[in-house]
């Protein structure tokens, strides 16, 4: 016996706004009622369980897609909404520089004078905003020295992802599909206007002159002599990179230290031994996963997910940061607890089109927030503003305010 995907009846009444300030207790209610649902105001079914996030992501039945929003957005073809000889190009295309042994060759001599440049702009002040005085920008810097956009100021790289996150996630549809707000995509068009003014030239560079840098691979790589890659096919997998791959580890660095401030005892513990920077990262990335749930499954055929009928051309959206909260993974899953056994989390996805960036990304927060303790190892929280996290496409907190003794 099979169960169709329900509709619960009190989900009609649930807001983008709401998902967005805090999307803990809806999708808590649906791991409990209805692990796989339809919520109206996405026009999609979403899997909230590790059990059916991991159950779509394994599933050869389910392909990925990009959701409508993220495609209004991104355009085609985008590395995460494609699948076949397409995806398989296009990941050829961003994987090589992405692998361990790869990335080991020069993270340390990149990130390293990154973090100290902006530590040195304000460790002696005694007072801080840290996410946008240094876990954006070491994120963006480090990303974007990498892609070959040197040129770039800091401020313009995070200004992009933030207008692209903001039209990748307005998500909100009425009852006949369509999207209740346009003013966010109108923000990511304009972004998009001016990445393209920016980015075409340096193309046009690469086309005749190759840099090692990694959009000039991307023109060239795996191509016959003397021909390149069209910019069309590749822009919208750059602008994954400008939206998630900028904003992530910014995101992954903040959650955790606001994690570790939730308990002096783990965060003396971690600032006295730097070894334990990667399990405090991979607590932080599973307590508030940065990419919470912007990424998604289409059904290839009709099928079944953990009792559930799916026909085909459903589309399920994988609600990674509420897998991360399941009761049935952890133990009180909403504190941070960096002692916690070592299980695998699912903030970089499942499947075949699980992260590519999960090493690089997980070095840039390592090296941030080493450097980060080294330089100013008695940071407190600033306890007159309070944390106030945003997101349900993305997470993270808006801002971390912080002092220290100078
Ligand atoms: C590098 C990963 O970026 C993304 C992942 C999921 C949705 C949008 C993104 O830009």
């Amino acid at each position: 016996m099979t169960m169709q995907i329900p509709t619960l009846e009190w989900t009609r009444e649930v807001t983008m706004e709401q998902l967005e300030r805090n999307p803990y207790p809806t999708y808590e209610r649906l791991r409990k009622e209805a692990p796989l649902a339809h919520l109206p105001i996405l026009g999609a079914a979403v899997a909230t369980s590790l059990e059916t996030c991991r159950a779509v992501g394994a599933s050869p039945d389910f392909g990925g897609i990009i959701t409508p929003a993220g495609g209004r957005t991104f355009g085609h073809p985008a590395v995460i909404g494609v699948n076949g000889e397409v995806h398989a190009d296009l990941r050829s295309m961003v994987d090589p520089a992405l692998q361990p042994s790869e990335v080991d060759r020069w993270i340390e001599d990149l990130v390293r004078p990154i973090a100290r440049s902006y530590l040195e702009k304000f460790e002696d002040d005694g007072a801080a905003e840290l996410v946008s005085q240094y876990f954006e920008p070491v994120s963006v810097r480090a990303l974007g020295d990498s892609m070959g956009l040197q040129s770039i100021s800091s401020d313009k790289l995070r200004e992009w992802f933030h207008a692209l996150s903001v039209s990748f996630t307005n998500a909100g549809v009425d009852e006949n599909g369509e999207f209740l707000d346009h003013t966010r995509f109108e923000i990511g068009d304009r972004a998009k206007a001016e990445i393209r003014a920016a980015v075409d030239p340096l193309l046009d560079k690469w086309t005749t002159d190759p840099e090692d840098v990694w959009i000039s691979h991307w023109l060239h790589d795996g191509m016959p002599e003397g021909q390149t890659r069209d910019r069309d096919y590749i822009y919208p997998t750059i602008y994954v990179f400008l939206l998630g791959a900028m904003q992530e580890p910014g995101h992954g660095m903040a959650s955790t230290m606001v994690g570790l401030f939730t308990d002096q005892e783990q965060l003396d513990a971690v600032v006295d031994e730097p070894g334990l920077i990667p399990q405090a990262i991979a607590e932080g990335m599973r307590w508030t996963s940065p990419i919470w749930s912007a990424s998604a499954r289409v059904a290839l055929t009709d099928t079944e997910v953990s009792g559930f009928h799916i026909p085909k051309d459903t589309v399920i959206i994988q609600s990674y940061g509420s897998a991360n909260h399941d009761e049935a993974g952890w133990d009180a899953p909403s504190t941070y607890d960096l002692r916690r056994k070592p299980l695998p989390h699912l903030a970089f996805g499942f499947g075949n089109h699980a992260c590519a960036g999960i090493y690089f990304a997980n070095q840039v927060c390592r090296i941030g927030l080493e450097e980060l303790f080294e330089s100013i190892p008695n940071l407190e929280r600033d306890t007159d503003s309070d944390v106030e996290f945003w997101g349900w496409g993305f997470r993270g907190p808006k801002e971390l305010h912080v002092t220290w003794e100078v």
